[in-house]
């Protein structure tokens, strides 16, 4: 659906991978009391809206294959915690995204289960069946991989079945068929069940733009409009944002129906220009996908992020430099957007795949004390206490990580430039150096101006005129510099955000 300006979107997200967050019952695996035990941290950390990965009962560790979507996953919690949850986050006005994923079951839900056992069940018609000879017709037995599917061959087995059936992720996940009326009849109770009878903020939409498969690619969009006016009719204000993992010409016109996508193209221009230490036109970049959004939605929300659980960690990504994970954080909070802070970047959190490492323990703690709240399901490659800090040794240090994030989300719900999600404040500052990112973020109530140095150099900042008295420090890495700038020299991955320096000799100076 298209966003209501009125409406409060949260300024600040957090996505919570649950089964690694916090245990409550030390069993090991992150749970729903353990969450409920956590939000005085995560409202202290100025946190708006938490999505949650799935919660509904599923075999895997992931849980990104649903056996039912009227529950929650026994390991997780019962339907009792989840409102609980709710009711407890609603206190602190932070908002509940829930996973939804629609795209797909697991091959043990009892749609499937029926399904593969005869060509005449009812549920046959939920997901797509086809044998050889249609497959080769068509031409689709094989895939080009993509970024979120490794699969060549999306057909599969049922056993001595003529026919096979889709599982573009997996075989494990057989994908919902959606020209079944009836399917679409059960989308419609899942829907009023999470977002009335349960009260849930919103969904976070997997695979969004798999809803079809890829020979009738162009039918997805189109369930989405079936999907938002469901969602329209039980619920007006409810909040959508899709994966729509794809480059941002295929992104854009979800936003015809949708509140808001995950934007990749920027996550992996960001991480390539840490790596590098040289900007690409990011500015520019942005501009250019504002545009494109806008002609679909004038009210689109641009989710913005580091990594998330499917990305190799930003904290690996910068090879563990405390001085980079901060000048990440500074970038990705001071974009226009919505910004998701994937859970543990903000203590410096690290991991690469394969999947299980990207998804390590939060360190709250010192894991070898007694009733650790750590969950303990997979022993950690890469966040241990040898390479991160936990939150106990962070919590009270002015230089952490976690400090650092806290400051700057302080700082973006103070400034009504750094906020903005509508409409996107965006305009570049040119330095002339490319091993420096500079951008303006123009507002009635006060305008910033926000330059990155990228390089492990220090290096000199000739403003251009129209910025020159932008001088005020209302923020800044570079211990150099505070109150007003005074000398242009900014340190290593260092970042400053400036502006105007009072009194003003002329008040209309102010332009973009
Ligand atoms: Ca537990
Ligand atoms: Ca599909």
């Amino acid at each position: 659906m298209i966003a209501d300006k009125s409406k409060f979107i949260p300024r600040v997200c957090y996505e919570i991978f649950v089964r690694s967050f916090c245990d409550s019952n030390q069993d090991g695996i992150g749970d729903l009391n353990g969450i409920i035990s956590k939000l005085d941290y995560l409202e202290d950390l100025g946190v708006e809206a938490i999505w949650l990965t799935p919660v509904n009962p599923s075999p895997s560790y992931h849980k990104y294959d649903v056996t039912d979507y009227f529950n929650i996953e026994p390991e997780y919690g019962t339907l009792e915690d989840f409102k609980n949850l709710l009711a407890r986050a609603h206190e602190r006005n932070i908002e509940i995204y829930l996973d939804l994923i629609i795209n797909h079951t697991s091959t043990l839900h009892p749609w499937f289960t029926d399904a593969r056992k005869s060509q005449s069940s009812n549920f046959r018609n939920f997901y797509w069946w086809m044998n050889e000879a249609q497959i080769d017709k068509l031409g689709i037995s094989k895939r080009e991989t993509s970024d979120d599917s490794q699969v060549v061959y999306p057909w599969h087995d049922n056993s001595d079945d003529p026919e096979k059936y889709y599982g573009l992720f997996y075989k494990g996940m057989p994908d919902l068929n959606y020209h079944s009326e009836e399917l679409r009849a059960e989308l419609g109770k899942i829907i009023r069940f999470w977002l009335v009878d349960i009260g849930v903020d919103g969904f976070r939409l997997d695979a969004a733009r798999h809803i079809y498969p890829e020979w009738e690619k162009e039918q997805s969009i189109e369930f989405w409009d079936f999907f938002s006016k469901v969602v329209q009719e039980v619920k007006p204000d409810a909040f959508t944002v899709a994966e729509v993992w794809a480059e941002t010409e295929e992104v854009a016109p979800y936003f015809k129906y949708l509140d808001a996508t995950f934007h990749f193209d920027l996550s992996f221009a960001l991480q390539r220009i840490l790596i590098h230490e040289r900007d690409e036109d990011i500015v520019e970049k942005l501009q250019s996908s504002y545009a494109l959004f806008e002609k679909y939605n004038p009210l689109f929300v641009d989710a913005i992020m580091l990594t998330n659980h499917d990305q190799d960690r930003i904290g690996s990504v910068v090879g563990n430099q405390i001085a980079k994970k901060k000048l990440a954080a500074t970038i990705l909070l001071t974009l226009p957007g919505q910004p998701y802070i994937y859970y543990g970047e903000e203590l410096g959190m690290l991991g690469t795949k394969p999947d299980p490492y990207i998804r390590e323990p939060f360190l709250w703690n010192i894991p070898e004390t007694e009733n650790s709240e750590n969950t303990a399901w997979i022993e950690a490659q890469f966040s241990t206490l040898e390479t991160v800090s936990p939150l106990s040794s962070q919590f009270n240090d002015p230089e952490s990580v976690f400090n650092h994030y806290k400051n700057l989300i302080r700082l973006r719900k103070e400034e009504p430039a750094l906020s903005q999600i509508f409409a996107p404040n965006l305009h570049r500052v040119c330095l002339s150096d490319d091993q420096l990112l500079a951008y303006f973020r123009p507002h009635v109530d006060r305008s910033v101006v926000i330059i990155h140095n990228l390089s492990g150099n220090t290096k000199t900042i000739y403003l251009p005129e129209d910025k020159s008295n932008f001088r005020k420090v209302l923020f800044s890495t570079d211990p150099a510099h505070s109150d007003v700038m005074t000398n242009a020299e900014l340190a290593p991955y260092s970042s400053i955000i400036l502006s105007l320096v009072l009194p003003l000799s002329d008040p209309g100076s102010e332009n973009q």
